[in-house]
């Protein structure tokens, strides 16, 4: 028995967290000599179609309790630290958990039996394998070797090399160990910053042993008549064999370092430039910038706002110090942007005296032109790298990419993510997402993750998701192309058409497609100069574990501070505040270096 713990089972905390589980699923376990039976099989949807759809909301913690043990100390011990519960019921509960805590109670061969037969193995694999924050204890550490010697051998999840033995009690050692030790800290392993050394409670018979093969998983070890391993960290995955629920101040602080992790600040924060390009009526290539993406001035004539040209005004904000400049070709996707060759030379012109990173968005998919010529997304993608770009950034075709996948659950491979990741990597693909806020007034109005937002809605809503949004295509003969593009861009919502994915959906998904980068913008922030917004931002840097640009809104120097500060942001990014001169780059990169985030001078 790995977790004595157990022992303390009621037979009523057997069946709490079941109890919820068999209202859908008419699951039911009873204990039999240390097993657990499933009498019914639980119909649970294969893995493999899984979608990612919303859970419930941010300071909520998902707990794996199937059942087999006394977790009422684990729940305690979260709500002690401020943190609700959501109880794993699906597979995909498990997929969709920001922050999953498993902590396996009972026997390794009964648990590993509930978790192949209700696809919770599987989950629990993909989940981690993306990297995904999870803290195991106890069983929940087993569970990660290849397999068991308890009751076994049986097979584990297989995520870690080794085989969980029994302790020797030939020297001397009684088994069970039961009671306090002390780690020997192996490496850092964040939530045992302050465990130095202090004790922590154990109760378990069976350990796993510390070798060559799983030396990069290892934290730290702990010595019982033969040195085990105390807990394992790689990432955001991190499994104890003690029971922090039980190990006094010590525990709970492991577990709060867990729920509450130190917010990444970037090792260097970068502050990006934007420049907004688009032809004006003249059809002159302009740097424009919007207010919520309106780039028309509201004037008689109602021309598109013109703040200057593409080529000098990058090089200028090189030389200001820009860690990077972002060339968004705003009516590419209607467009084509191999038709557009002014803006293939503002690359080439570019990259001639600016030595930062080029990224260039706008346009990047498949298209037909008049004569019937088909030219495919990595072709456009090529022209662009061609021409200087390190990284192009896909918009609009990547949320049908992303909706055809949460379909599905297929990668078909032929996307222009999927294309243009394979042969450029995925470092070279960013996503730039353009979402909408939609207020509603309880996160299950939607099935889309909403997220608690901290400014109320206008009519008091206190929840919203994040709609994505596309450029609007106008499938029209070249020679009315320019006066329909013209109409369209006149007509509301900044010529954009919303699709049935938020945000959290979408990032997740196309992160899975092979997405680098993520450029999130926010509509409703656009132009304000208010400060990001984020509620947005702190949700998809959360969810994700590829790096996020923020964008949008930002007006002042403290905006930047904020989001390294209070998100997992790793850049930010900005128009406006640059191209109105009212806060000089110089100015952004001395606050950030003041306020202690290092930055590139
Ligand atoms: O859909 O692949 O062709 O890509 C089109 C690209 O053009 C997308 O990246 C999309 O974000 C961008 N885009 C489309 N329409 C507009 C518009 O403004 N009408 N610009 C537009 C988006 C948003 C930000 C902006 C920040 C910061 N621009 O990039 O720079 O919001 O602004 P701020 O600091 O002034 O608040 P596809």
């Amino acid at each position: 028995m790995a977790a004595a713990a157990a022992a303390t089972t009621t037979q009523m905390d057997n069946t709490r967290s079941l109890s919820s589980i068999s209202s859908t699923s008419s699951l039911l376990f009873t204990r039999t000599n240390e097993f657990y039976k499933i009498q019914n099989r639980v119909k649970f949807k294969s893995p493999r179609a899984l979608s990612i759809r919303a859970t419930s909301s941010d300071s909520v913690v998902t707990l794996l309790d199937y059942g087999a043990g006394n977790v009422r100390s684990v729940r305690n011990a979260i709500r002690h630290l401020g943190f609700g519960i959501k109880d794993v019921q699906t597979p995909e509960d498990i997929l969709n958990a920001n922050r999953l805590i498993f902590p396996g109670v009972g026997a390794f061969a009964a648990a590993m039996d509930v978790l192949n037969k209700t696809g919770m193995a599987e989950a629990l694999c993909a989940y981690i394998e993306k990297d995904r924050p999870f803290l195991g204890i106890c069983l929940g550490l087993q569970l990660l070797f290849q397999s068991s010697e308890e009751n076994g051998p049986v097979n584990g999840l297989g995520l870690i090399p080794g085989v969980v033995g029994r302790f020797d009690s030939s020297n001397g050692f009684r088994v069970p160990q039961i009671g306090w030790n002390a780690l020997q800290i192996t490496k850092d392993s964040e939530i045992l910053d302050d465990v130095g050394d202090h004790h922590v409670y154990f109760v378990h018979s069976y350990r796993a042993m510390p070798s060559d093969d799983n030396k990069e998983w290892v934290s730290s070890t702990c010595n019982y008549g033969d040195n085990f391993i105390a807990s394992v960290r790689r990432g955001n995955v991190h499994a104890v064999q003690f029971h922090p629920e039980k190990s006094g101040d010590v525990g709970l602080s492991v577990l709060r370092r867990f729920l509450h992790p130190k917010t990444n600040i970037p090792k260097v924060a970068f502050v990006i430039a934007c420049l907004d390009v688009r032809a004006n009526d003249k059809g002159d290539l302009v740097v424009t910038k919007g207010d919520q993406y309106d780039v028309r001035e509201h004037t008689k004539e109602n021309e598109v706002r013109n703040l200057g040209k593409p080529v000098e005004l990058a090089r200028q904000y090189y030389k200001e110090g820009a860690d990077e400049i972002s060339f968004l070709n705003i009516t590419g996707f209607r467009d084509f942007p191999l038709g557009d060759l002014p803006m293939l030379q503002v690359l080439r012109l570019t990259s001639e005296n600016v030595f930062v990173p080029l990224t260039v968005g706008g346009g990047i998919r498949d298209f037909t032109d008049a004569n019937g010529r088909h030219y495919s997304s990595l072709e456009v993608a090529s022209e662009y790298f061609r021409s200087g770009a390190d990284k192009i950034s896909i918009g609009s075709d990547a949320v049908y990419a992303a909706e055809d996948y949460l379909k599905t659950g297929v990668k078909t491979g032929k996307s222009s993510l999927e294309q243009i990741s394979r042969v450029y990597g995925n470092q070279a693909v960013v996503v730039s997402i353009d979402p909408r806020r939609v207020y509603i007034t309880h996160p299950n109005d939607v099935e889309f993750k909403a997220v608690r937002v901290t400014d109320l809605g206008p009519n008091g809503e206190e929840y919203a998701w994040y709609q994505c949004t596309v450029g609007i295509l106008c499938f029209i003969v070249t020679f009315l192309f320019v006066h329909t593009a013209t109409q369209s861009d006149k007509a509301v919502n900044g010529g954009r058409e919303g699709r049935p994915i938020g945000a959290y959906e979408l990032a997740k998904a196309v992160e899975d497609l092979g997405a680098g980068e993520i450029l999130l913008n926010c509509i409703d922030c656009d132009g304000q100069g208010k400060g990001f917004d984020m509620d947005l931002i702190k949700l998809i840097s959360d969810a994700v574990s590829i790096p996020v640009i923020a964008s949008s809104g930002a007006g002042a120097v403290e905006h930047f501070s904020d989001v390294f500060r209070k998100t997992n942001a790793s850049a930010a990014l900005a128009a406006g505040i640059f191209h109105r001169k009212e806060v000089p780059i110089q100015s952004v990169k001395e606050h950030l270096y003041k306020e202690g985030i290092e930055v590139r001078i």
